[in-house]
């Protein structure tokens, strides 16, 4: 596995999807554009009621996967753990309701990357004791995108870790803009994780660009 350094230019920008959230254009086509345009790490998130099941769900993941490999972008998968086993993800992303962190980590070792859902510092602290490559903490903003989504919590949770040297690196998710790129990156985070301003956007292309941009990889 890569080291920690690595990990935070490979969260930069972090675009989680799956068929559901696709916009105007088809859900493989939609991860095709944003990997060309340059996002540096995607995570297969396949969820709500018109999620894929079965054979669909499985070809979809390959599909997804495949892609990531020809644009050599990280590959994660959300919470199935058999799956990204039997697809060989570069790494898998639990939430506080799935499989526990630490049992994650005891079956994948250093084979894959892991990480972890936060919403609160006690909660970042022991995803790092679990043994977690990276943090996602959030909702930043309000967000359409995760039915059961908490509370937003901006980017107060980033700046206490932050100020504490948490050694973790963090994303922040949910509701984030290319406009809010400046706050959560001086607030101590690596890089952000977005769905649908960039999969639902009409030009998920120059979507992905403002973000590059805002960034400072433009
Ligand atoms: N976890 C916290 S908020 C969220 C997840 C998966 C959804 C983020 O989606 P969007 O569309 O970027 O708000
Ligand atoms: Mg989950």
């Amino acid at each position: 596995m890569i080291s920690n350094r690595d990990l935070r230019d490979v969260l930069s920008l972090y675009f989680v999807m799956g068929s559901p959230d696709a916009g105007s254009h088809a859900p493989l086509e939609t991860i095709r554009i944003a990997l060309q345009a340059g996002i540096t790490c995607f995570q297969w998130r396949e969820k709500g009621e018109r999620a894929l099941t079965g054979n669909e769900r499985l070809d979809f993941a390959y599909a997804a996967r495949q892609l990531c490999r020809d644009y050599q972008v990280p590959f994660f998968v959300d919470d199935d753990l058999a799956l990204a086993i039997q697809l060989k993800a570069d790494g898998i992303h639990v939430g506080q309701k799935d499989e526990q962190a630490r049992r994650v980590r005891q079956k994948i070792g250093n084979t894959m990357w892991l990480g972890v859902s936060a919403h609160s510092t006690e909660e970042a602290e022991k995803a790092l004791h679990d043994g977690a490559d990276y943090i996602g903490v959030g909702p930043y903003k309000p967000t359409q995108s995760k039915s059961d989504a908490e509370a937003p919590i901006g980017d107060s949770i980033i700046r206490q870790l932050s100020d504490a040297k948490f050694p973790l690196p963090m994303v922040a998710i949910g509701g984030v803009t290319p406009d809010d790129v400046p706050d959560i990156c001086s607030a101590g985070a690596s890089g952000v994780a977005v769905i649908s301003a960039i999969s639902k956007a009409e030009d998920p292309t120059a979507a992905v660009k403002c973000f590059l941009t805002k960034l400072g990889k433009g």
